[in-house]
């Protein structure tokens, strides 16, 4: 076992996490992502996008995050994506390419910590239901910012126009937040007036029905339903460029439902298909912060 600092250890991950091509990087610690927001309002709220939360009724089983036994601490890297390149958040039939830029960092900053320090690491899903964890708590508690009334993490460099995603590892590598930052403090909130479906409108979630004051849109005044049913327009907007009876209609949206349930993108001859999914994302694009 290498016996480096847990300050040392984290700076040294930072450095090779920013040299990789992350544009930002922190660590934090598992067991205060355990008792985060998201995390504890999970095994109520449930995954089911169609609803606010799980009514009590019927047998739906509790949602629940998945932690490997020996994590300890989690990193998480994050790319921009400026709006000079939108094409980072497209859903192409294989993803989206900045999603491929985040996993290609991961991939060698794990190898790279397991060869430099004999340390074992996690690299995460996306999915949650696949073994991710809440990319956002994580963030905000490995210091890169904080949670914005748009309900996204709006960091200091590049304001909401940025990815995440993480890896855990079991060794303590010393946490990097929170931060002491909060813009939305003075601001007159474009974001929530620039929703076309007016996804924050009303609030949702209220604090003694679900056990907790820290909600989605920070204030409970966040609606998944409304803001989901606006992406699967966005898909039906895509996919309206391929003839409904043509065979490549079929298989972009089988492939999309695929890629919605966590299962990777299974595309006949490996091509990219001849359309691509430009998820909405007004409410952070309205954003002043970091331009
Ligand atoms: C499922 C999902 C969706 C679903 C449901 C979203 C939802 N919020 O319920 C849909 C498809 C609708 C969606 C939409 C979008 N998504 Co999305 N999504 C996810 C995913 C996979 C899980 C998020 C989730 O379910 N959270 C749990 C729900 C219950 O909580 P919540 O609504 O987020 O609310 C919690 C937080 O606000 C938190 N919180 C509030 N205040 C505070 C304060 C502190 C201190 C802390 C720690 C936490 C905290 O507590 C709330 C729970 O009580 C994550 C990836 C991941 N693995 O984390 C990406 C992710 C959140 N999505 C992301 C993005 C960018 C989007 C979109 C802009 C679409 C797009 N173009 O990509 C929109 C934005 C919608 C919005 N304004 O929130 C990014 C966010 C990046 C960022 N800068 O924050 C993520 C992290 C993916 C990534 N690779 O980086 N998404
Ligand atoms: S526009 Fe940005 S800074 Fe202003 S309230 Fe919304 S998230 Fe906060
Ligand atoms: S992603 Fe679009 S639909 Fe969803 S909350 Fe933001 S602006 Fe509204």
């Amino acid at each position: 076992m290498c016996s480096i600092s847990s300050s040392a250890l984290t700076a040294g991950i930072v450095e090779k996490a920013r040299s990789l091509g992350a544009a930002i990087a922190g660590v934090a610690s598992v067991k205060s992502l355990k008792g985060s927001p998201s995390h504890r309002i999970y095994p109520k709220i449930g995954m089911n996008l169609k609803t606010h939360g799980q009514d009590g009724k019927g047998d739906a089983k509790p949602d629940g995050v998945e932690w490997p036994a020996d994590a300890v601490s989690a990193i998480v890297i994050g790319v921009e994506h400026n709006i000079e390149h939108p094409e980072l958040d497209w859903w192409d039939g294989k993803g989206t390419s900045g999603n491929r830029i985040l996993i290609r960092i991961n991939n060698q900053l794990s190898e790279w910590i397991e060869t430099a320090f004999s340390v074992k690491t996690h690299k995460l899903p996306y999915f949650v239901s696949k073994g991710g964890i809440f990319l956002k708590d994580a963030a905000v508690a490995a210091g890169l910012g904080c949670l914005g009334k748009n309900n996204l993490v709006i960091t200091p460099g590049y304001g909401p126009r940025i990815r995440f995603r993480a890896l855990l590892i079991d060794r303590q590598a010393e946490a990097t937040g929170p931060l002491d930052f909060n813009p939305c403090e003075d601001c007159e909130q474009p974001c929530r007036e620039a929703c076309p479906v007016k996804s924050f409108k009303k609030t949702i979630y209220w604090a003694d029905a679900w056990g907790q004051s820290t909600l989605p849109g920070t204030d409970g005044t966040y609606d998944r339903v409304i803001c989901n049913r606006k992406m699967d327009k966005d898909i039906v907007d895509a996919v309206v460029t391929i003839p409904p009876g043509d065979d490549a209609h079929r298989e972009v949206i089988r492939a999309i439902d695929d890629f919605e349930e966590g299962v990777a993108a299974n595309l006949h001859g490996d091509k990219l298909p001849s359309c691509c999914v430009k998820y909405c994302r007004r409410c952070e694009l309205a954003c002043p912060v970091g331009k």
